[in-house]
């Protein structure tokens, strides 16, 4: 039995090495409220082939991984009650077992890597939850940037978390973070956190050569593309700041942990931003998907190359 199952387009394009981008589906499922959130799911697999890609949208069925899936699969899911919510930790037992879940930032790298394909766009990668010193909550996002070559397009780690303890983990596993044509890190929702990203870079020909030569290197892990969201959609950092402490002290105050954060805090978010922090959102995630496209463009779909 064959590890995973590619759509058809997915299957030709890697077999002609033709660009492919890995999509993740927890934003799907869990990080976004239906319909919006199917209305994305196309919308994002649109803007990767207008850029010349093809979306290799990633999710368990049925205890099969697929590489790519049908607008029938994709509605499915979006639709779907109570799917799991895969990571590392649980992907194979999900697998093992025929179960069914979506795959966060880590799983779909997993999945990216078993399929050969480069590049990843997602919305933003879990990272270090503030208090982590005290919950110890670290997404496994991070220790799967630091094993699987795979570049991940993001609009930095969700303003929800602790971005300079995001970023000293990630020096510590060895992962390259670059701003993409600025000098500060980006904060999701906002353009900047306030703090300078470790490295920046200004073209997508120039994040290609990095990747490959990284694996040249024989390094095992990716890069992390902070894409900064576009102007006119940002929420200031200022205006946001009281409304992600308020939904931490909610999170706290109803016992929420584990996996269940970072969902609960996007909505409740998303409820006291009145809908804004979704557009802000959906305009970030679909910029990503852009560069992320011209990034596989520009390296083909191996996640190997010499
Ligand atoms: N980007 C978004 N929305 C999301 C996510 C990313 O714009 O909901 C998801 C990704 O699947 C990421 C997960 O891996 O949030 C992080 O979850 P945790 O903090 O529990 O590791
Ligand atoms: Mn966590």
């Amino acid at each position: 039995m064959t590890l995973f199952t590619p759509s058809p387009e997915v299957a030709q394009a890697l077999e002609q090495g033709a660009p492919v981008v890995a999509l993740e589906s927890t934003i799907i499922t869990h990080g976004m409220p239906w319909p919006q959130n199917l209305d994305v799911a196309r919308q994002v697999e649109a803007d990767v082939r207008a850029a010349g890609a093809v979306p290799a949208t990633m999710a368990v069925i049925n205890g099969t991984l697929h590489v790519g899936l049908t607008d029938t699969q994709l509605e499915t899911l979006a639709q779907a009650q109570n799917v799991a919510k895969l990571s590392r930790a649980d992907m194979a037992v999900c697998m093992a077992a025929g179960g069914t879940g979506a795959t966060t930032v880590a799983a779909t790298m997993i999945a990216a890597r078993i399929a050969g394909i480069a590049v990843f766009a997602t919305g933003g990668i879990g990272g270090v939850h503030k208090g982590a010193e005290h919950s110890f909550d670290i997404s496994a996002d991070l220790m799967e940037l630091a094993q699987s070559p795979v570049t991940v397009v993001a609009a930095g780690a969700k303003a929800i978390l602790d971005i300079p303890k995001t970023l000293e983990v990630l020096e510590t596993q060895g992962v390259a973070v670059i701003a993409f044509g600025q000098d500060d890190m980006p904060a999701f929702w906002s353009r900047s956190a306030g703090i300078k990203a470790p490295l920046r870079m200004d073209s997508a020909a120039d994040i290609a050569a990095a990747h490959a030569m990284r694996a040249r290197l024989g390094l095992p892990g990716g890069q992390l593309v902070a894409n900064p969201i576009p102007t006119n959609a940002e929420i200031d950092r200022e205006t946001l700041a009281p409304i992600i402490a308020r939904a931490a002290a909610d999170a706290e105050a109803h016992g929420i942990t584990g996996k269940g954060v970072t969902p609960y805090l996007l909505q409740r978010i998303f409820e006291l931003t009145e809908g804004r922090s979704l557009e802000a959102n959906i305009a970030l995630v679909r910029n990503n998907a852009r560069l992320a496209a011209e990034i596989a463009t520009n390296l083909g779909s191996a996640t190997r190359q010499t």
